[in-house]
């Protein structure tokens, strides 16, 4: 199997992390998305990273469904509970820590590519907001988030890290509980902090 990914991007974070975890070797291969000519563009039409490569059933993007392959591949119900309940518990997780994720790289995505005098400064507060709001739900949630690794646990880990990186650590004040239930999981799951970007 092969990942095109790049080192800071969370959505390929997570299947790295899955694959892991579920005992896969992937091999990993640079995609650069903003080049044209990268073969990623026949991979995957979006020009979006992560896509798995060397699975019998075609390039695959974008993370829940490659996600959604490895537990398929690892035997099922692994990282993607069979309990209906279960399951779409750590499907919304993993919506909700997406979404976050998404939120995060738009503002990047604001400062990166808008020359500075026409950056929308309502539009990056926008996404801000949506990704504190998010980590305030969660926060009051944190109890009864799930100790073990899933598909939902997995994201909102990669999305926590990923608000570190690119939003500074600021998350962490007033959420004590994330906090810890970040701390465990990484304990909970080396592969984790095998994946950090450098
Ligand atoms: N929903 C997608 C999101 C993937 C995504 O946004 N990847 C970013 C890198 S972190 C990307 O490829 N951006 C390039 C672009 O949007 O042109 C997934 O879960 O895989």
């Amino acid at each position: 199997m092969r990942l095109r990914y790049s080192p800071t991007s969370p959505f390929a974070r997570k299947v790295r992390v899955a694959a892991a975890y579920l005992g896969f070797d992937l091999e990993l291969e640079l995609a650069d998305t903003g080049n044209e000519s990268d073969t990623l563009m026949a991979q995957n039409p979006l020009g979006k990273l992560p896509v798995l490569l060397g699975e019998p059933v075609g390039p695959l993007f974008d993370s829940p469904v490659i996600l959604e392959w490895l537990d398929h591949k690892a035997g099922s119900g692994r990282i993607l509970p069979a309990e209906p309940h279960a399951r779409f518990a750590a499907l919304r997780l993993e919506a909700l820590a997406d979404g976050i994720m998404d939120a995060a790289l738009l503002v990047v995505y604001e400062n990166r590519f808008r020359p500075e005098p026409v950056r929308y400064s309502p539009w990056i507060e926008r996404q801000q907001v949506k990704v504190y709001r998010a980590l305030d739900i969660l926060e009051t949630q944190s109890a009864t988030l799930p100790a073990d690794v899933t598909v939902g646990t997995i994201s909102l880990a990669c999305a926590l890290d990923y608000v570190e990186l690119r939003l500074g650590a600021g998350w962490r004040e007033g959420r004590p509980a994330l906090v810890a239930w970040l701390a465990a999981f990484a304990e909970r799951c080396p592969r984790f902090a095998e994946s950090a970007p450098t």
